[in-house]
């Protein structure tokens, strides 16, 4: 035994090692206490001077409070943790799911952001506070519906059914100086509680999204709802183009919420300027979620800010029209206007690009009287109209050097659908003037269910893609969801020889879709399913499983809802409200999911500005009543926009006079 030895006393092997004395330890604690006393006294010094709320007006102090203003306004890109990225097994982080009555909803938590959220707003020059004034604004509930008392409403519409079925310009509009306020347009005569309670779930989460974009994003493109910052790798790229604004901005009109909408209004008049992006734009992409989403907004407020914005993105686009054929090269860079295409479609353009501008650019002609929109689009619709097509089919690549096909792959889901979809609503919008649109579009559809719609072993309808004439893959994309309600759209606006074919196609293509949500664990569908042997309606590639928030099955509901009123399509659509609530709702907003057919997905950590902008605005309706943008007043563009009938809605608001080109050598044709 070594006897009692000091209770710190070590040893290393055995052998006792020198310890640090009880004196020269006690100093050493000293010195650290000091030395922590000294930070703490400097950092209290520090912020006394420099943080704004005791900022001097000396010259120094004032650049010290600008560069802390600086700092505080790229706030989320300074200061978030670095992106969620793919760890090393290739997984991406589980979604945080944050439900009703959870943390979500903690009062302490809510009132923290609120707090966070008005000192934002008062720090970062946002003025949300301040209002302007508006042009007028009538109601959006159809003069068909029944009658509606204005709930909320600033002011009484202007226009009773007496306007019906006459264009009335918006000057015509300002009958009463006074009425200076957007109308609040929850007019919605429904009285079943339990049809309330839906389409109020599907408003907060419209709020949810939008208040966590207005947190963390204000002004980017979009929102990273896990990492609760900006996404700069949207389609529209790291600039502040504002897309989740000018895309959500009609969806917040229609569901009432007008306090935001005014927020967004006001950082659209001063901040989004297209023409200093210095980032290549795509010409369809600008074209229907901005100038879409603006002239949605011109033709439900009146507000000319909208229509202006509008004329100004469609503008910065013309240069890309600038080809041998007029279709329009797919990239834009709007401040050096240098065009190019996509490195994967070689010199080629997109059917579904070029082909899905129409509604856009007629409309945008007709309300600033510019006719240089209309002969944009005139002019590619003479070459898609005139070009032989293969077997009846449209393939999904033109070069717009030559006007020539390029590879013979025909799909009705990506690089094909939405020009489809515009060769319908041209005709529709146009109020069944554009009869060479119509005649198109039944053509190519006879062509496309002959050669593209099958039926798997178990009796599910589903469009196959087509390569030079032949079935070239079993599969259907999530963006042909689509057509089930185009299927019906086309079936109940015109009576001919197609007209029962199609909606039996409609209801079958719905169903499949559905079915597609049905079979996996989530309840939300996949990108992409296929049909092979036992294998039906289920993705099988892993890039297939994701969930995106896409809108397009929701669209066929609402649509089949509207013209069926088949109560399933409420039901399907209630189940996908749930499924978005419990799998893709985290704290910061609404995600995307890696694999549907996980029980616990993990999020892709993206909120798409088209989750706002179609998703929600279409599920809102399909709880709605009719009347709320009845389907025989509006035509809703492909990104979900609402846009007037021409001579059969009101608010088309066509301008007086019509200017045969803007005189701007850009723009002559
Ligand atoms: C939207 O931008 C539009 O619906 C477009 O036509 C296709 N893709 C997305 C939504 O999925």
């Amino acid at each position: 035994m070594t006897g009692i030895l000091p209770s710190y006393q070590r040893f290393v092997n055995g052998v006792p090692v020198p310890s640090i004395s009880r004196r020269s330890f006690r100093l050493r604690e000293k010195y650290l206490i000091i030395s922590v006393l000294l930070t703490f006294a400097i950092v209290w010094l520090g912020a006394l001077f420099y943080l704004p709320e005791f900022k001097s007006s000396t010259s120094v102090n004032d650049s010290v409070y600008n560069v802390y203003k600086r700092i505080q306004k790229a706030g989320p890109e300074l200061l978030m943790p670095p992106p969620l990225a793919q760890n090393e097994v290739g997984d991406f982080p589980v979604v945080g799911i944050v439900r009703h009555g959870e943390e979500g909803d903690d009062p302490h938590v809510v009132e923290d952001r609120n707090r966070l959220l008005a000192k934002i707003d008062e720090e970062m020059g946002m003025k949300v506070l301040e209002r302007p004034q508006f042009d007028v604004a009538p109601s959006i509930s159809s003069s068909k519906g029944p009658s509606k008392p204005p709930v909320n409403a600033i002011e009484e519409p202007v226009l009773g059914n007496n306007a019906a079925n006459k264009d009335i310009p918006v000057s015509d509009l300002k009958v009463d100086g006074s009425l200076k306020q957007y109308v609040v347009p929850a007019i919605d005569p429904s009285t079943d509680p339990d049809i309330i309670q839906k389409r109020d779930t599907v408003k907060e989460m419209m709020r949810h999204a939008w208040n966590n974009y207005k947190l963390y994003a204000w002004g980017k493109n979009e929102l990273k709802p896990m990492s609760k910052r900006a996404h700069l790798t949207s389609v529209f790229g790291g600039g502040d183009l504002g897309a989740t604004i000018v895309d959500g901005m009609d969806t917040l009109y229609i569901m009432g919420l007008i306090d935001e909408f005014r927020e967004g209004r006001d950082w659209i008049a001063e901040h989004f300027h297209i023409n200093e992006i210095d980032s290549d734009l795509s010409v369809f992409e600008t074209t229907i979620r901005f100038v879409g989403g603006l002239l949605s907004c011109y033709a439900l407020t009146g507000d000319s800010l909208f229509r202006d914005k509008a004329a100004e993105v469609a503008d910065a686009l013309l240069p890309a029209f600038d080809t041998p054929t007029g279709l329009p090269y797919a990239l834009i860079n709007p401040s050096n206007k240098a065009n190019r295409q996509y490195h994967w479609a070689g010199a080629n353009s997109i059917l579904s690009e070029v082909g899905t501008l129409h509604m856009e650019f007629t409309y945008l002609s007709d309300v600033t009287g510019n006719d240089v929109y209309r002969q944009k689009v005139d002019r590619i619709r003479q070459v898609l109209y005139n070009i032989q097509k293969p077997d009846g089919l449209y393939p999904n690549y033109i070069n717009p050097r030559t006007g020539q096909w390029g590879q013979r792959h025909t799909s009705l889901g990506a690089l094909g659908d939405s020009f489809y979809e515009y060769l319908l609503k041209a005709w529709l919008v146009s109020n069944n003037e554009d009869e060479v649109a119509r005649v198109m579009f039944d053509e190519a559809m006879q062509a496309a269910l002959d050669k593209m719609l099958r039926i798997s072993p178990s009796g599910l309808a589903y469009l196959a893609e087509v390569k030079y004439g032949r079935i070239f893959e079993e599969k259907m994309d999530h963006l042909s969801c689509f057509a089930g309600g185009m299927f019906a759209l086309a079936s109940t606006t015109l009576q001919n020889s197609l007209s029962e074919r199609y909606m039996d196609v409609a209801r079958k293509l719905t169903h499949t879709c559905h079915e597609s949500y049905d079979r996996s664990e989530t309840k939300l569908g996949p990108e992409a399913f296929r049909f092979s042997g036992a294998v039906e309606a289920r993705a099988m590639k892993s890039n297939e499983k994701m969930y995106l928030l896409r809108p397009e099955t929701f669209e066929s509901y609402f649509i089949m809802w509207r013209l069926t009123k088949d109560q399933k399509y409420r039901d399907w659509g209630w189940e996908a409200v749930q499924a978005l609530e419990k799998h893709c709702r985290v704290e910061g907003g609404y995600t995307g999911l890696v694999n549907v057919y996980h029980s616990a997905p993990q999020g892709d950590d993206v909120q798409q500005s088209f989750f706002l902008a179609e998703t929600l605005k279409y599920l809102y309706l399909l709880f709605s009543d009719d009347s709320l943008l009845h389907l025989d007043e509006w035509v809703f563009n492909t990104e979900a926009h609402p846009f007037p009938i021409k001579g059969k809605n009101p608010l088309y608001r066509s301008a007086n006079k019509l200017i045969a080109n803007s005189g701007n050598e850009d723009n002559q044709v």
